[in-house]
């Protein structure tokens, strides 16, 4: 097996270190933080310097290996060339944030010579049941999946699960427990994500107004998560912010636009939007254009993922910041897998670190190179 290079950590630049969310000192983005740390972010390189972070610090605790998950399953060399290792991408990569999430996982594969397939279900989980199956047949003995739900991939779990496969879950999480139904999760702090945005909003608007939440697909726990953890801050900081709409547009661009049409017609006293997702956000853009009224002045807009369009607007003024949603789960997911089957162990809940991107960074983070 070829071990995965764990490079020491590239010191976070001025730059890197004024993206940083949470207290918590910023390093790279491939960098992570064992189950339960509070971190919602942390600086990013370019996605070249990715480095990546041993699956856990020391003293975590002993985490899932090949031998405790799901009662013990085949010790396996992952980077033997043979050796199938599946992936199941949820959504269209029409989505930036899906197209870099593959990139990423494609990309790790080839630098270590993995032999992977991989499969997009297009945002149905049905058809990831059966795409994760049909990889199966086709001699997948390790699965990298990111759900499209927290339910619904009970059939596909459970007959990898028979079969031995461990499934690493990435970017949502499946229903089930951690070292028995999959091996662990690694993605964002979806909650702290919210907060953070809240926090925006609160500040952009002094507090007062009236929001219209956009939010994502339901039956996740990001959407789930990012809903629960604005309301909260808002409740708790900003009593003159007044949620006077809430609607899901799927964390879809023209289902963003739609809704945003709607509400702003429903609602014309809105003075904010709270968007869960960039491809929503752009939606609400072109709504609150063609409504005659502009982002950024009539109407603050704050939103979550992080890529390329959308932090030109924050630089453009059009959005008040973007947090990331740092899709590049390539090195840490292998990293992950090579902890798995070495035994050192991957904790249940490994957390991504999410860039924070505001008018005082985001032109300089677009200049280099960190967003996607
Ligand atoms: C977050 C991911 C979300 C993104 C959206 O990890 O599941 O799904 O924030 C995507 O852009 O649709």
């Amino acid at each position: 097996m070829h071990a995965i290079p764990l490079r020491r950590a590239v010191p976070a630049t001025a730059l890197a270190a004024a993206l940083c969310l949470g207290a918590s000192a910023c390093t790279n983005a491939g960098n992570a933080t064992a189950s339960g740390a509070a971190t919602t972010g942390g600086a990013d390189t370019a996605a070249a310097q990715q480095t990546v972070a041993a699956s856990a610090p020391a003293g975590a605790g002993s985490g899932c290996t090949y031998q405790t998950y799901a009662g013990g399953v085949p010790k396996l060399d992952i980077t033997d060339g043979r050796t199938i290792v599946g992936f199941s991408q949820s959504e269209s990569t029409s989505n930036p944030f899906r197209a870099t999430e593959t990139a990423s996982i494609t990309a790790q594969a080839k630098s270590l010579g993995v032999k992977l397939i991989q499969r997009n279900a297009n945002a149905d989980v049905n058809a990831q049941n059966s795409q994760i199956e049909d990889m199966i047949a086709q001699g997948a003995k390790v699965l990298i999946v990111a759900p499209e739900n927290s339910a619904g991939l009970g059939p596909a779990l459970a007959e990898a699960k028979a079969r031995k496969i461990p499934v690493l879950t990435i970017d949502r999480t499946a229903n089930g427990t951690a070292c028995t139904d999959f091996v662990a999760f690694i993605g964002s702090n979806f909650y702290g994500q919210a907060q953070t945005a809240a926090d925006d909003l609160g500040a952009a608007t002094g507090g007062k107004g009236q929001v219209a939440v956009l939010s994502g697909t339901p039956g996740n726990n990001v959407s789930t998560d990012r809903t629960n953890g604005f309301n909260a801050e808002i409740a708790a900081k900003y009593p003159g912010l007044k949620v006077v709409a809430s609607q899901t547009a799927n964390f879809d661009e023209t289902d963003g636009q739609t809704v945003m049409e709607q509400l702003l017609q429903s609602h014309p006293g809105i003075t904010a939007v709270y968007a869960e997702n960039d491809e929503m956000a752009l939606g609400a853009i072109q709504a609150i254009k063609s409504a005659g009224k502009t982002p950024g002045k009539d109407i603050k807009i704050v939103s979550i993922d992080g890529t390329q369009q959308c932090v030109q607007d924050v630089a453009d003024g059009q959005l008040v910041a973007d947090i990331e949603t740092n899709p590049r789960f390539g090195p840490l997911a292998f990293q992950s897998l090579t902890d798995f089957y070495g035994g050192t162990g991957v904790q249940p809940k490994v957390i991504i670190k999410d860039n924070h991107f505001t008018p005082a960074n985001a032109a300089q983070a677009l200049s280099g190179g960190l967003v996607y």
